[in-house]
């Protein structure tokens, strides 16, 4: 029989209904419970964001299932099976170990619905997989990063060469790449994640033939300590300001899904202000299951196995 292998896919993870923001928001805080008005702020922007209101849900459901055919159909010699693992909500990414060893599987890899390594993000995905698979005697390999991998790079760059075609003319678009920004101390670490970033911003730009780009960061917390800038707001006001630039297109190649930072901190808050300073604004389809990020995912997993 085929040597079967266990694939631990870790997403962050959203809600499963209105009545279960506020265990989610309180294990995103780290076990502290939000106050009444910051559990309102965000139960409001879930309510506002189009196509239902915890889309992330079904589309990882959707991107797990298809990496699972994907792998599958690329290595038809092994049998794979994925099992989701989830930072935020249920199933955990302890619940995803767990099933996989229940169910007998005696090698896996664990591979994050997020192209770029920061100790903060990935790191902590990995952490807890680790800690929960080892007492298990469950051995498991880590894929790290895939953040410059060809094929993540081509369906990024036709993303923004498509949406280039929605501007009356592709003159003077200025690109804005853009991440989930993190607090400032993950310098001092040395931390990948802003290299990362820039290097596949770069790479899509040189791939698409975009000459007019920057990079920015999103969705910061609204904690005491400072995070990562500069913020995409404030990068809209500066360039409609300084540089007189009216047309704008964000692609936030740090996600893969369409979700609440995408649906709400782009298309609802950066519009919002885009049109009040009478810029045009479009944002890039989001990966979703695009076949060029499943295989990339495929690839990667299947790397990690064949690596000594
Ligand atoms: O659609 C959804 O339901 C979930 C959308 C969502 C994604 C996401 C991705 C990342 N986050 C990252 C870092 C942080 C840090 C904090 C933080 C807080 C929040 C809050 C919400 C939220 N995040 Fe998130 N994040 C998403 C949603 N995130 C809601 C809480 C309210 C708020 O601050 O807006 C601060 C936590 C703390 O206090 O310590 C840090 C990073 C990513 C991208 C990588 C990944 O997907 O893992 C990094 C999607």
């Amino acid at each position: 029989s085929k040597r079967k292998i266990g694939v631990l896919v870790m997403s962050y993870g959203t809600p499963a209904s209105m009545d279960q923001i506020e265990a989610y928001y309180t294990h995103i805080r780290r076990g502290s419970p939000p106050s009444e008005e910051q559990l309102k702020a965000l139960t409001d922007r879930y309510e506002k964001i189009v196509g239902g209101f915890f889309p992330l849900r079904e589309n990882t459901n959707r991107q797990v299932e298809a990496l699972e055919q994907t792998l599958n159909r690329d290595y038809p010699e092994l049998e794979f099976k994925c099992y989701q693992g989830l930072k935020h909500a249920s199933p955990f990414i302890e619940d995803g170990v767990k099933q996989m060893a229940a169910d007998g599987i005696t090698e896996a890899v664990g591979v994050v619905l997020a192209p770029h390594y920061s100790t903060m993000s990935v790191g902590g995905y990995m952490k807890r997989a680790q800690e929960t698979a080892e007492p298990l005697g469950l051995p498991i390999r880590f894929v790290k990063s895939y953040h410059l991998h060809p094929k993540l790079i081509r369906a990024l760059a036709d993303r923004v060469t498509a949406a280039l075609d929605r501007f009356e003319s592709k003159e003077g678009v200025r690109v804005l790449f853009s991440a989930h920004s993190l607090p400032e101390k993950i310098l001092e670490m040395r931390d990948p994640y802003p290299d990362q970033l820039l290097a596949s911003s770069k790479a899509v730009a040189e791939l698409a033939g975009i000459g007019d780009w920057q990079f920015a960061w999103q969705s910061a917390g609204q904690t005491a300590t400072p995070w990562l800038g500069p913020d995409i707001m404030d990068v809209l006001e500066t360039i409609h300001r300084e540089e007189n630039v009216e047309r704008v297109l964000i692609c936030p190649l740090g996600f893969v899904s369409d979700h609440l930072e995408v649906l709400y901190d782009i298309d609802i808050e950066c519009k919002q202000l885009a049109e009040r300073l009478g810029m045009h604004l479009e944002r890039t389809a989001s990966l979703n299951t695009d076949p060029l990020y499943m295989e990339t995912l495929s690839d990667v997993v299947y790397k990690q196995l064949t690596e000594a």
